[in-house]
């Protein structure tokens, strides 16, 4: 799952490994010139009266070690009689070289906003490639830099590690902003909860209804559907299939009629008989059919759902965004289901989707039978963007 998404990332990991041992071996080389610096410094302080303790501060056996320990090439102090001695000597408080060494700190490295140029470009390709909106990517992008700049990182074994888990931190920060908790909001409403789906056609609305079905009768909810698309030949035939398969009352009208009225004679067998959740289908739209949309204003003004889902494919990536953010304009919606991410979706659109509408993704389809639905969790998600568990 979202394999592609972490292929691409490839490109700014190197970037940034590549950016990080430049600097270290930049620092490295001006902390091996400052024995030939200090020397002469030194040639110079011979002629001063002692130097304060600060001297010892300045250049501790610790990060001698560090910095010979990066660099296995450089032979240690000790190897060389005339280093080591320059090592007990009094140096200048004021030296310039003590500012390449305050770079590499025990394995330590402090990335600026310079270094960030081209490993940033790269992970905005990355992104871009795999479908995550601008805005979106920009925002990522933000974070990532505000995460790396100006903080101690250490270098470790692994460069790219630092790059995964920046990235990490600023997904993990994007997806929770308009987290919602779909469990908790079902057991504190008052009942019936009526939730209406919408969404253009083909995209998974009819299946992820029956797979919401089944998730609340696994927590003991019972559940009535609403055959609302009256406007698609089988659509009530579909959603009764579902219904016997569940065992769940289906209520209808005629194909052509009513949708409002469908869905309104749902809430009232709800009522009638102690259910606990309504949820109501409606026909596929297209955001640029004016009459299909002012219908769909129309049943959701006449129905007043508890929650409005927006359901689109994760496949889709760009589209499924606009036509969410598109849907949300018109009538506000609650929260989306982001189906088919089974189905070698790039990961753009699951990142994008409640950052852009501001709304929070609830469930995510994971295949086409009935338990193929995760619950939206902004870690489940950023581990497998990463790459790190399997669906
Ligand atoms: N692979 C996969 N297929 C799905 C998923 N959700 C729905 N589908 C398939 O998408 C097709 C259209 O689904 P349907 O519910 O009829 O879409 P609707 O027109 O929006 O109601 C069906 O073949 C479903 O089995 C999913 O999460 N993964
Ligand atoms: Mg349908």
């Amino acid at each position: 799952m979202f394999s592609r998404f972490k292929e691409k990332l490839s490109g700014f990991k190197e970037a940034l490994s590549s950016k990080i041992a430049e600097k270290v071996s930049l620092a490295e080389k001006i902390a091996g010139k400052k024995d030939d610096g200090e020397k002469e410094i030194e040639s110079h302080a011979k002629a001063l009266p002692e130097a304060d303790g600060n001297a010892a501060l300045q250049k501790s056996p610790a990060s001698s070690a560090t910095l010979s320990s990066t660099s296995p090439a450089k032979p240690s102090p000790s190897q060389i009689p005339e280093k080591a001695e320059a090592n007990n000597k009094p140096k200048s408080r004021f030296s310039f070289l003590e500012k390449a060494k305050s770079l590499i700190f025990e394995q330590e490295v402090i990335l600026e906003e310079k270094d960030l140029v081209e490993p940033m470009w790269a992970l905005e390709m990355a992104l871009m490639e795999s479908d995550v909106a601008l805005p979106v990517a920009e925002e990522i992008i933000r974070e990532v830099k505000s995460d790396l700049v100006g903080k101690k990182r250490k270098i470790g074994a692994d460069t790219g590690a630092i790059a995964e888990q920046s990235l990490r931190n600023a997904l993990l920060t994007i997806l929770s902003r308009n987290y919602l908790d779909f469990d908790e909001y079902i057991k504190s409403k008052e009942k019936p909860v009526k939730i209406l789906f919408v969404g253009v056609n083909g995209t998974g609305k009819t299946t992820s209804i029956a797979k919401v079905a089944r998730y609340l009768m696994n927590q003991s909810y019972s559940v009535v559907l609403a055959a609302g698309d009256t406007f698609r030949a089988g659509a009530i035939e579909q959603l009764e299939v579902h219904g016997s398969s569940l065992g769940l009352k289906v209520v209808k009208h005629k194909t052509g009629g009513d949708p409002a009225a469908v869905i309104f004679d749902a809430v009232e067998y709800a009522k009638a008989h102690n259910k606990d959740v309504v949820l109501a289908d409606t026909a596929g739209r297209l955001h640029t059919n004016i009459n299909l949309m002012d219908q769909m204003r129309k049943i959701v003004r006449v129905t007043k759902p508890d929650l409005l889902i927006f359901v689109d494919e994760a496949i889709a990536g760009n589209d499924a965004v606009e036509r969410a953010r598109l849907f949300n304009e018109s009538v506000p919606i609650d929260g989306s289901i982001l189906t088919k991410t089974d189905a070698d979706a790039k990961g753009g659109s699951a990142i994008s989707i409640a950052y852009i509408t501001g709304k929070p993704v609830l469930f995510l389809g994971v295949g086409q039978t009935y338990p193929d639905l995760v619950k939206f969790e902004p870690q489940w998600l950023v581990d497998r963007l990463m790459g790190e568990a399997e669906a």
